[in-house]
């Protein structure tokens, strides 16, 4: 059933994977008169499920919302006056403001390839330090932590079987019953296996219901409640110290840093009770247990802190490294992934280089056929570089992401976009970001193209054309190396291609000898052994999908535990904004919802306490120190009373990020989507 297809051929089936999430879980796909129709298929991630996104993820291929032509100023245009426009306004900007006025912004949707060659095109043809790409938003404080304790980022250091057989599992700020519904056959098998689950989440989700124990802090303070397992398991004599003692660096100050951490403090400050505390910590403590972080502890302005106070906790009871056991992020996008180790992040090079270090700088100049000197620079994050549009940076292409829904401080963001003097969207509908570009460029989606993608696990997998794109339809890959080509005028040895096939084979050859090194990887082993883990440096040896068996990434292969301090949100409640918002997704949307709203039922609603006062269904308007947005009121039991809930799936007056606020992760710079203070009133 598998093929490999190397240029686009009519395939009357394919096995590939769903467009959406990080679970990328099998499907096959096959067109009967001219329809295309989703299959499950069983492959190690999804063990033959789907959820409704999946399941309905064809619909979109034919929808009459489609784009079909580029637009300029929103009318039909060809494809070449299109390029013409974009290239004389490129270089008019660069003349006048210098290179650095062009910048870029990518997706972690994007196959490895298009990570890749967007990198590429930004440092090589546009010459500009500015990209950086949507997974500043989603893993960028899970990813920061994971190299700054254990030398590398892989969301899940282990295949997701392992998960079945932790003793304890404890899930910190994740809900996927709803975001990645199929994992749940995994942790049904830990539960039948006779394993405890602890869920952390400020509501009472269906996961949180589904688990043994569920801790419904205030939002904001899983760092304090991290820190306050550690305090227990120390106090009760649970450390693991003959690990501590050969496998990590720094444990002395760990342990002094968690001494204030006493479990009715911590109570104070998070609202779980002692009590819950120390089920918790004794469960973690009890034999193989597995820590896994997702958005909701992670998108705040002490993100990174927060992940570390974990990953100290799981070091501290020798977890990592051992089957069964450990600590992992759960990826978000498609490729979440592979698109943050290729290049598309403001300060990396492919294979998950930094672009300050001078080998990895000379490696990837020779495999791109450049002088080192010419690279640029580390730009700045997401939402810096949005923040600068129309000041310092004048043009902006946008492959793949949807910021007038997704960026926080909406707003704002949505104003800066107004002040540029070019912005072009590639697309495949008109996304709200799309509908304010000057120019758009109509793309191929998934069923269209071929090309690799990495998931949640460091699986490298195919995603394999059905058919052609439809007439007058280009692809990612051949827009960058069209204007690549006309920008590179004169540069002899630099090349941009549009063969995704061609793209990987480059890429292996610039992560060779990287962190994650793709060079033993090829598109022929990804089809024989249902995907290849990184790291896999040479095409006999096999991938790796157990990382610190024996050793950590780091210079003396020790995990390095990092003291941390709990610290209050950017913005506290008060008597003018006296609740909390915290932001998530609906199962039936995914995102900014400029796919999945064009094809599932799905309203914009504000998830409250009946406490609060308000009747079920009536129009209100949640208003922040950056604007509001109105909502009916869906009331639940399940929230804490002090917290408010928005899905961030939607625009216009349902747009919740028109109220995130700006702050930042000192580190990675993630924005605090997950808390910001507002007021409700009747709309
Ligand atoms: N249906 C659907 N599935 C998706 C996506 C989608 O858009 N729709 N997107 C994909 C992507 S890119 C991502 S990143 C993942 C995200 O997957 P998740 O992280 O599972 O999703 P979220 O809903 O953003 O957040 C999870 C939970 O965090 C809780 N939370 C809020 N604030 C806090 C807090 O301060 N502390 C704690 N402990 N919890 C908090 C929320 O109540 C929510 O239930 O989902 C992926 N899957
Ligand atoms: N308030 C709040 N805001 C959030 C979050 C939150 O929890 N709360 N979560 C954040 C997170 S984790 C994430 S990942 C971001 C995601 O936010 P966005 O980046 O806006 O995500 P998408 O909706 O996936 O945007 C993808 C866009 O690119 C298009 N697209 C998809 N695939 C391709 C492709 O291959 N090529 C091209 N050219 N286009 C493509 C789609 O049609 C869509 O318009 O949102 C962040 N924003
Ligand atoms: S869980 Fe994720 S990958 Fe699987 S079908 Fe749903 S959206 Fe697609
Ligand atoms: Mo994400």
């Amino acid at each position: 059933m598998k093929r490999v297809s190397r240029t686009l051929v009519h395939m009357p089936e394919v096995a590939t994977h769903c467009p959406y999430c990080a679970l990328q879980c099998g499907m096959t796909l096959r067109e009967t008169d001219g329809k295309v129709e989703v299959g499950a298929r069983d492959f190690p991630t999804n063990r033959g499920g789907l959820c409704q996104k999946g399941w309905t993820s064809a619909e979109l291929l034919d929808h009459p919302d489609r784009l079909t032509s580029p637009l300029i100023d929103g009318r039909a245009a060809s494809w070449d006056e299109a390029y013409s426009l974009i290239i004389e306004k490129i270089v008019d900007i660069q003349r006048t403001h210098g290179k650095d006025a062009v910048a870029v912004f990518g997706g972690g949707g994007l196959t490895n390839e298009k990570a890749y060659a967007l990198g590429k095109f930004a440092r090589v043809a546009l010459g500009t330090k500015h990209i950086d790409y949507n997974g500043r938003f989603c893993m960028s404080s899970a990813a920061a932590a994971g190299i700054r304790s254990f030398g590398l980022d892989r969301g899940l250091p282990f295949p997701m079987a392992d998960l079945a057989e932790a003793d304890t599992l404890l899930l910190v700020g994740g809900n996927v019953a709803e975001t990645m519904p199929p994992f749940a056959r995994y942790l049904t098998e830990q539960r039948e296996r006779g394993g405890t689950q602890i869920v952390i989440d400020p509501r009472a989700t269906l996961t949180a219901r589904a688990a043994t124990l569920h801790l419904q802090p205030t939002p904001g303070t899983d760092l304090a409640l991290a820190l306050g397992l550690l305090h227990i398991v120390i106090a009760e004599g649970l450390v693991d110290q003959s690990y501590v003692d050969d496998r990590t660096t720094g444990w002395e100050s760990v342990r002094a840093s968690v001494a204030a951490y006493w479990p009715a403090r911590v109570e104070r400050i998070t609202g779980v009770s002692s009590a819950d505390l120390e089920l918790t910590a004794r469960a973690l403590a009890r034999g193989k247990s597995i820590i896994l972080t997702a958005r909701g502890a992670e998108q705040h302005s002490k993100g990174v802190d927060t992940v570390t106070a974990f990953i100290n906790l799981a070091l501290a009871l020798g977890l990592p490294g051992r089957r069964g056991s450990g600590y992992g992020c759960l990826t978000g996008q498609g490729n979440g992934q592979g698109g943050r180790e290729h290049g598309q992040k403001a300060d990396q090079l492919p294979g998950y280089r930094s672009i300050e270090d001078p080998a990895a700088r000379a490696h990837v100049a020779k495999v791109w056929g450049v002088e080192p000197e010419t690279l640029p620079g580390k730009g700045i994050s997401a939402y810096e570089l949005l923040d600068s549009l129309g000041d310092t940076v004048k043009a902006l292409l946008v492959f793949g992401s949807n910021p007038v829904i997704s960026a926080p401080n909406a707003v704002h963001i949505e104003k800066k976009l107004k002040e540029l003097e070019l912005l072009v969207v590639c697309d495949f509908v008109p996304s709200e970001t799309a509908s304010l570009a000057h120019v758009v460029l109509p793309v191929a989606q998934w069923a269209e193209e071929d090309g690799t993608m990495t998931n949640l696990e460091g699986r490298i997998l195919r995603r394999r054309a059905l058919r052609e794109p439809p007439p007058g339809i280009g692809t990612d890959l051949a827009v960058m190396a069209e204007l690549g080509a006309r920008l590179s005028q004169g540069k002899s040895g630099v090349r941009f291609d549009s063969a995704p096939h061609a793209v990987f084979e480059e890429l292996r050859r610039a992560t060779a000898g990287g962190v994650a090194d793709y060079a033993g990887v090829t598109w022929e082993r990804v089809d024989a052994e249902d995907g290849v883990f990184w790291p896999c440096p040479a095409a006999d040896r096999a991938g790796t999908p157990r990382l610190f068996e024996s050793s950590f990434a780091t210079p003396d292969g020790r995990a390095r535990m990092i003291a941390v301090e709990h610290r209050p949100v950017a913005e506290e409640v008060d008597a003018e904004f006296p609740l909390y918002l915290t932001t998530g997704r609906v199962l039936s949307q995914y995102q900014s919802g400029a796919q999945t709203r064009r094809i599932l039922n799905g309203s914009i609603f504000v998830e409250m306490h009946p406490d609060l006062g308000f009747d079920d269904g009536t129009l209100v308007r949640v208003i922040s120190r950056r604007g509001s947005m109105e909502a009916p009121v869906r009331l639940s039991e399940h929230i804490r009373r002090d917290t408010v809930f928005a899905p961030f799936h939607f625009p216009g007056m349902g747009r919740a990020n028109s109220l995130t606020g700006d702050a930042l992760d000192p580190i990675s710079r993630m924005p605090e989507f997950k808390v910001c203070a507002v007021r409700v009133e009747p709309a």
